[in-house]
């Protein structure tokens, strides 16, 4: 091969690839197409969704989490309690898999996600992720913002949050046949989370397609908030102007709650969040105002002190 492109997630986040090397990397590749050069193994790729092109505003101070890490230690209750849960998540049919846009929208819809790509495009951001039980990973997400969807969606002036749900069919996933668990899967945001451009929404991993295990084909990712948050697997948005009930609030509402910012100071009930253990390394750092990303979302909360934002 004369160009070997070097995969961003495999190195620090300070040398991974400019966006301008990547597009003059595409237009040598697009080049030698035109050319009828015969190298390029990846041919039709080039058309191909991933890998996509980084969205450079949002960046981090830790390497990324490599996946044969982050695909070992996952939370898809659906599956199962345990971090191991990669090999039960291959169950997962995501094709044909559709998305029911539905509650107080123009029009209801039901989509495939191709359908959403092909009308939305896809981009990659660089995110930390900080799941609540005090465990946090660094991944380059591919998808594009919540707002992109919510505007697709075209809800009228009445909804006030969006709720997404999780698919629901034991067949699928065991743990479903688990009744003491309230599925499915749902989650929700304000419809000014929902609006602010840091709320994504993942088709793609590590340069590719979801793999099942990280919420395939579809899920939300939303990184200043606790990991339970982003929801995935979504077969249904709704937009209503009731607050949604997540599951985990629903089964214990004294520990998880609907806004779950992250925030250091505010323990959870039975432990510290001060600080997080990097899956990298295992090293044990500070956790920072909403995951970091103070700057970008913490005016979403101005006159809504009395509400328990942090957990
Ligand atoms: N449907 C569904 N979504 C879910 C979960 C789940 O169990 N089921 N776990 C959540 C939790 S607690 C976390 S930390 C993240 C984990 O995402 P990852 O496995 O891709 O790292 O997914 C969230 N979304
Ligand atoms: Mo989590």
């Amino acid at each position: 091969m004369l160009i070997k492109r070097k995969r961003g997630w495999e190195m620090p986040e300070h040398l991974a690839t400019p966006e301008h090397v990547f597009l003059n990397r595409r237009a040598i590749l697009a080049g030698m197409a035109a050319a009828g050069a015969t190298a390029l193994s990846g041919g039709p790729a080039l058309a191909a969704p991933y890998p996509a092109r980084r969205n450079e505003t949002y960046t981090l101070d830790r390497p990324l989490t490599p996946e044969k890490i982050t695909g070992n230690y996952n939370n898809f209750y659906e599956y199962g309690t345990s971090k191991k849960v990669a090999s039960a998540a291959e169950q997962l049919k995501t094709e044909p898999w559709s998305v029911r846009i539905d509650g107080m929208v123009a029009k209801e819809m039901t989509l495939s996600v191709d359908d959403i790509v092909a009308k939305i495009g896809l981009e990659e951001r660089l995110y930390r992720h900080r799941c609540v039980e005090a465990w946090s990973m660094a991944v380059p997400w591919t998808g594009f913002s919540l707002a992109k969807l919510v505007a697709l969606a075209a809800p009228t002036s009445a909804a006030k949050f969006v709720r997404f749900e999780t698919f629901n069919d034991p067949k699928m996933a065991p743990g479903l046949a688990q009744s003491w668990y309230p599925w499915p899967y749902v989650e929700g945001v304000t419809m000014a989370e929902a609006g602010n451009d840091l709320a994504f929404i993942a088709t793609g991993i590590y340069g590719k397609a979801l793999p099942k295990v990280f919420g395939a084909p579809i899920r939300l990712v939303l990184p200043w908030k606790y990991g339970f948050k982003s929801i995935k697997s979504i077969v249904r948005v709704s937009f209503t102007d009731k607050r949604p009930v997540g599951m985990w609030e629903q089964l214990q509402a004294s520990e998880y709650g609907f806004w779950a910012n992250v925030n250091p100071e505010v323990p959870h009930p039975r432990w510290s969040q001060a600080t997080e253990t990097f899956l990298n390394t295992g090293e044990r750092v500070p956790t920072q105002l909403f995951n970091g990303y103070g700057p970008y979302v913490a005016d979403l909360y101005k006159g809504l002190e009395k509400e328990r934002l942090w957990a």
